[in-house]
């Protein structure tokens, strides 16, 4: 009987919707609005399917800032990290986790499924008060994963556009809580250009009264910089709550923790999806007083170690709640550690904002008590445009099968399946340039017409190309089929998305303290 009722619901409701999908231009938004209403269709019918929690795991995706690949003891960091530590013990590693060279771009490929440059095109990151965000017509993992019956949040740094169309309550997150974009993108005397153990330093006012696109801004669409950067916001869900000084920047890791650790409290019961991206560890480096001078090295390591208390007051709660056998945790950074401010990449060639390993790979551990392998360890090429494929997947939802996505399903990767495997080709972009590529062990530069095997030489020192010119054009051959969608050195391919684009865009508190309209329920100014 139920399986005719499901028989019956298919071919009377989902085919023809299907075929009525595939016949609209907008079939991708449609096919995730759908999401809930499969979901209601079988729990109607096949409560044991639907309704099964242990069907449905839940997600934390932790994503550090500017975190180096060795900075933490998982990969050879030099501070005690013993949360992570642990993480990686009852987990695994994954040594060829691939993000972009730059915060959002490796955003936008996480809550995509895409490569960056597919949904959001622009040539580095976004400022404050930008014209253009990740388009609201993308279907985020949030979409994806809320369309499938999970409570959302977003808890940090959010980085895909700060108007009112682009942050996460729009895209797909039941709450948010943080700062929208970096924190180095305020006012200079309220913290955000210097660390606290140095001198504050003074505003430059020339810039302000700048409007979008002058002083210096190179790409007029993507915001305020420098000088014309106005005090950074604190939002809570549709509200500024604070103008963020450098009291504030010393608390966030602790904010967003505490705000983490009660979302799970209170979502217990039902499936969630919990993004956790902290400011922490961009420069400036605030670290909590408790954590000031702790590593005997830096600030930034300091931080460090404030990161991975976080880490295990995240995961001690899962424990505590005896949710920890049905959560699937994920650590990992947002783009390669900035060496010149103190991150260590080693043994990786490059740093953050180069399409050299130091500025790609990131450390990323997996951790799911009972179904990824203590212990383990993976060096398939896997990426943050897989995230999205793979939470849909151990999610069951079937709506991502009508996404256009770059990304793979890496669970079978995640929980050790025979045969699994990441990515047979990556191409590494940075802005609109597709710099490299790689397939198994071979990189090849295009720019250097370098060749590099990353399994004897991680440090992308040899060059062999002369030994193997088969590879180099098997390589040129990827890299070909990849521009004739993606394109190179130029946003117009015939693959790249449309950005999102609002008219008037308007800074979420003013230079003078004003909270924009929308926004100041709680507070109208914030001197
Ligand atoms: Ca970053």
């Amino acid at each position: 009987m139920r399986r005719l009722t499901v028989l019956l619901l298919s071919s009377l409701v989902i085919a023809p919707l299907r075929s009525l999908l595939r016949r609209s231009a907008r079939f991708v938004a449609l096919a995730v609005s759908l999401c809930p209403a499969l979901v209601l269709l079988f729990s109607a019918t096949l409560p044991s399917e639907a309704s099964a929690k242990d069907g449905q795991p839940n997600f934390i995706l932790i994503n550090i800032d500017d975190l180096g690949y060795a900075d933490i003891g998982p990969f050879g960091g030099k501070v005690a990290t013993p949360q992570l530590d642990r993480m990686a013990k009852e987990g695994m590693k994954l040594t060829s986790h691939y993000a972009a060279p730059v915060c959002s771009p490796s955003r936008a490929a996480m809550m995509s499924g895409c490569y960056p440059k597919r949904v959001l095109p622009i040539p580095g990151v976004l400022f404050p008060a930008a014209a253009v965000g990740l388009n609201p017509k993308t279907t985020t993992v949030a979409e994806v994963l809320r369309g499938a019956g999970y409570a959302t949040a977003c808890v940090g740094k959010w980085h895909l556009g700060d108007q009112p169309e682009f942050l996460p309550t729009a895209q797909g997150f039941d709450h948010y809580f943080g700062i929208p974009y970096s924190n180095d993108m305020g006012p200079a005397s309220e913290g955000s250009k210097s660390n606290p153990d140095k001198p504050l330093p003074k505003d430059n006012n020339k810039g302000k009264e700048t409007k979008n696109g002058k002083g210096g801004d190179s790409e007029p669409e993507t915001g305020l910089k420098g000088n014309a950067q106005p005090p950074l916001p604190l939002v809570d869900d549709h509200n500024v709550v604070e103008r963020v000084k450098v009291a504030e920047h010393h608390t966030f890791t602790r904010r967003y923790t505490e705000r983490a650790v009660k979302f799970i409290r209170e979502n217990q019961k039902k499936p969630f999806f919990l993004y956790l991206p902290h400011n922490a560890v961009h420069f400036p480096h605030y670290p909590h007083p408790d954590y000031m001078g702790k590593s005997g090295i830096s600030l930034q390591k300091d931080w460090v170690m404030e990161v991975d208390w976080s880490v295990g007051q995240v995961l001690d709660t899962l424990r505590e709640l005896k949710l920890d056998s049905n959560t699937l945790v994920i650590f990992t950074s947002d783009n390669g550690g900035p060496t010149n401010q103190g991150a260590d990449n080693t043994p990786l060639r490059g740093s953050k904002g180069s399409t050299l390993e130091g500025g790609m790979r990131v450390c990323t551990l997996a951790w799911w008590p009972g179904k990824v392998a203590a212990g383990s360890q993976t060096k398939a090429i896997t990426a943050h445009m897989d995230l999205l494929p793979t939470f849909g997947s151990l999610a069951r939802c079937k709506a991502i099968g009508e996404l256009k996505l770059d990304g793979k399903d890496i669970s079978p990767v995640l929980l050790g399946e025979n045969g699994a495997a990441g990515h047979e080709v990556f191409h590494y972009y940075r802005g609109f340039n597709l710099e490299a590529v790689r397939s198994g062990p071979w990189k090849y530069q295009f720019a250097t017409k370098q060749l590099f095997n990353l399994d004897t030489d991680i440090g992308e020192t040899t060059n062999v190309a002369k030994e193997h010119a088969d590879i180099v054009a098997q390589l040129e051959k990827h890299a070909e089929s990849m521009k004739a969608d993606l394109g190179d050195k130029t946003k117009d391919a015939p693959g790249v998305r449309e950005l999102g684009r609002v008219a008037n865009p308007q800074p979420l508190i003013g230079h003078d303290g004003t909270v924009r309209a929308g926004f100041n329920k709680i507070a109208k100014k914030l001197p």
